[in-house]
């Protein structure tokens, strides 16, 4: 049985070169992959591994795969799901960050569909990935459905060295990622500042504003509040990754497309629902009109 992995960026990388000890993983992109990946780890130690990787438009798939684990951003996932040939059953598992491609392909794809929130600290070297720092990753269906087999994977992946969880709340899991990811992205993207940057000002204010629209709204959409309340949880996650460029700095600032639409599109469609102030949303949103 294999782990199909579609999708070779960070995340992609680190789970083909964590499981390829363990069990057969086939890594399919749209460009060619060298065979030797490197993966450093937290500690420091580099290890080069074979890893067989494809081009996801050509590849001969395996008969029996396990999952599909789709590592694309969120706006590219569907179309590189239809670029491969899958029996319809083949379990998927999205690890997409936001609220969108997740509900569209729980409803779309005939078999299991689980999705994925992690916080694996990674990033992509030329011949390889970093793995920048330990995570944990929760799994589940948001249906509440396939426990089973979110059980299962979530065993293979913590045997791999990525602690996982299988979770009956992967739904307020993925929201909360979401708001973090809200207050956080677009802020560092526009100021082209690291996360522990936000701290100071003019930041701080920036990051409480957004707080104020943001908690309404989810209250509105039924996500609890974390435990700790939003703000601490948003200000934890600043003053743990205070030396990141996030997710979005990065896209930015190499002229890529953001995944604004993934993060702030549920945030502003469910406030115009509830008829919720959203100005400081928008302006986040346009504000990164130069990249798409
Ligand atoms: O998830 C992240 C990202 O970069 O997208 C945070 C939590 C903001 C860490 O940088």
């Amino acid at each position: 049985m294999t782990q199909l992995i579609l999708g070779p960026g960070a995340l992609g990388r680190l789970l083909a070169l964590r499981l390829a000890p363990l069990e057969p993983v086939k890594l399919l992109g749209r460009r060619p992959l060298s065979a030797r990946l490197a993966l450093t780890t937290p500690e420091g130690e580099t290890l080069y591994r074979e890893i067989d990787s494809a081009l996801s438009g050509e590849a001969a798939l395996p008969e029996d795969v396990t999952a599909l684990h789709l590592t694309t951003k969120s706006m590219s996932a569907e179309a590189a799901l239809a670029s491969l040939v899958l029996p319809p059953q083949t379990p998927l598992v999205l690890w997409q960050n936001g609220y969108e491609v997740q509900p569209r392909l729980h409803d779309a794809w005939p078999g299991p569909v689980l999705c994925a929130s992690t916080s694996e600290g990674a990033y992509v070297v030329e011949d390889g990935v970093v793995h920048a720092g330990h995570g944990h990753t929760w799994l589940g269906s948001l249906d509440g459905k396939h426990a089973a087999l979110a059980t299962a994977l979530a065993e293979r992946l913590s045997r791999a060295g990525l602690p996982a969880t299988a979770v009956a709340d992967i739904r307020q899991r993925l929201w909360h990622k979401l708001a973090v990811n809200a207050a956080i992205n677009p802020l560092v993207a526009r100021f082209g500042i690291r996360n522990g940057q936000l701290r100071d000002r003019p930041f701080r204010p920036m990051v409480e504003a957004m707080l104020n629209e943001l908690a309404p709204i989810l209250a509105a959409e039924g996500i609890p509040a974390p435990e700790p309340g939003w703000a601490a949880l948003v200000w934890g996650v600043i003053e743990g990754t205070a030396t990141n460029r996030a997710s979005m700095l990065q896209d930015a600032s190499a002229g890529r497309p953001t995944e604004r639409d993934a993060i702030l599109g549920p945030l502003l469609e469910a406030a115009r629902r509830h008829g919720l102030p959203h100005d400081g949303l928008l302006a986040a949103y346009r504000g990164l009109d130069r990249y798409h």
